[in-house]
């Protein structure tokens, strides 16, 4: 949906559509870069900038990990959209008021809107929206992640871990890379498919690759070096959706992430490593993708399960070794 068709309430085909026509992600349309040296007009400085997410999005959970990790909390501050979005998108009716109450908007477009008018592309999530001018800055999820990592390293907490090393960054983006297709977005291609065989490819692609990375996890505790990556934020955000939403309502279903016993354990380490599970909102996760997409659910009904106890369990994966912060510490847990 476009800025025009917003503006003419009109009720925008974007989720409707899902399931009715091929799915293809669309290329970030605002790709600038928050920088330490400012060279795109966008300077690393302390309380400047706002990320705004979706606890349901993957992509944007990538952000809110790396944040955590880092210690970035109090030099970005953080805007969360309500799951369910409206015919204008992301809003920010869970803030009193139903506005955000730092940028003062009800709606992200209205930061996309104070960039660039009539933008041809649809309203995303993560999104960094410049809270002096409102302008929205990117919302280039790729990039969004990697530039809190290695540009906003002056702002990062003490023992904040190096997520992307320099002497591993390519085979970290070699993992990534095939991660990315067949899994981050592997999922949404199954679960968007609108013809047999479209579907079945995509489905037979997620757990070819599954198998893979399962067989990389089980001698080696992380997927790169023997310390936490990128690598293992981006694919944590796909496993812990898997079996609450891509499983049933992407027909993800060979198996679950729960019995493939290597990925399950890897899952719940990451999970109950700090930073990892403590973002994590299964009502928000489950809400969106089965209210919002009703092209493929059309009844919105949202399932009880699954049982969310299991990630709490022990998982054993201390036994294979390694320092998840590397040299570094773990942040602090979350305060209430
Ligand atoms: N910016 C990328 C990736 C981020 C993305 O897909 N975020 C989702 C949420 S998981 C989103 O905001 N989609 C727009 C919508 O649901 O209206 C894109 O537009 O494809």
């Amino acid at each position: 949906m476009n800025a025009t068709e917003r503006d003419e309430g009109s009720q925008g085909d974007g989720n409707a559509a899902y399931g009715h026509k091929k799915f293809k992600r669309s290329k970030s349309h605002f790709a600038d870069r928050v920088t330490a040296d400012g060279r795109d007009g966008w300077p690393v400085e302390p309380g400047r900038y706002r990320l705004v997410v979706s606890l349901a999005c993957p992509w944007a959970s990538r952000a809110l990990v790396s944040r955590r990790l880092l210690g970035l909390e109090d030099a970005l501050s953080l805007a969360v959209a309500d799951p369910i979005q409206d015919d204008r998108s992301w809003r920010f009716t869970l803030d009193p008021g139903d506005r955000d109450p730092v940028l003062g908007i009800r709606y992200l477009h209205e930061a996309y809107d104070a960039r660039e008018r009539d933008y041809p592309g649809g309203v995303s999530v993560p999104a960094i929206v410049d809270v002096p001018s409102g302008k929205l800055v990117t919302n280039d999820f790729q990039r969004i992640t990697l530039d809190l990592a290695t540009e906003w390293t002056a702002l990062h907490r003490p023992g904040a871990p190096d997520l992307y090393p320099e002497p591993l960054r390519d085979e970290i983006d070699s993992v990534m890379e095939g991660i990315y297709r067949d899994l981050n977005n592997g999922v949404y291609r199954a679960g968007f498919a609108s013809e047999q065989s479209e579907y079945e490819e995509a489905c037979r692609d997620v757990f070819r690759r599954l198998e893979e990375v399962s067989q990389r996890l089980a001698d080696r505790r992380w997927l790169v070096g023997d310390t936490i990556t990128e690598a293992d934020i981006r694919f944590f955000t796909t496993l812990v959706r898997f079996d609450a939403v891509y499983h049933g309502h992407f027909k993800c279903n060979r198996y679950k992430i729960s019995e493939d016993p290597v990925l399950w354990a890897y899952a719940r380490d990451l999970y109950q490593t700090p930073g990892f599970g403590d973002t994590v909102n299964f009502d928000h996760i489950k809400r969106h993708y089965y209210q919002v997409h009703t092209g493929i659910n059309p009844t919105g009904i949202v399932p009880l399960g699954p049982d969310p106890a299991g990630w709490t369990t022990p998982h054993g994966r201390e036994d294979l070794g390694g320092r998840p912060f590397g040299d570094g510490t773990p942040p602090d847990p979350v305060t209430p």
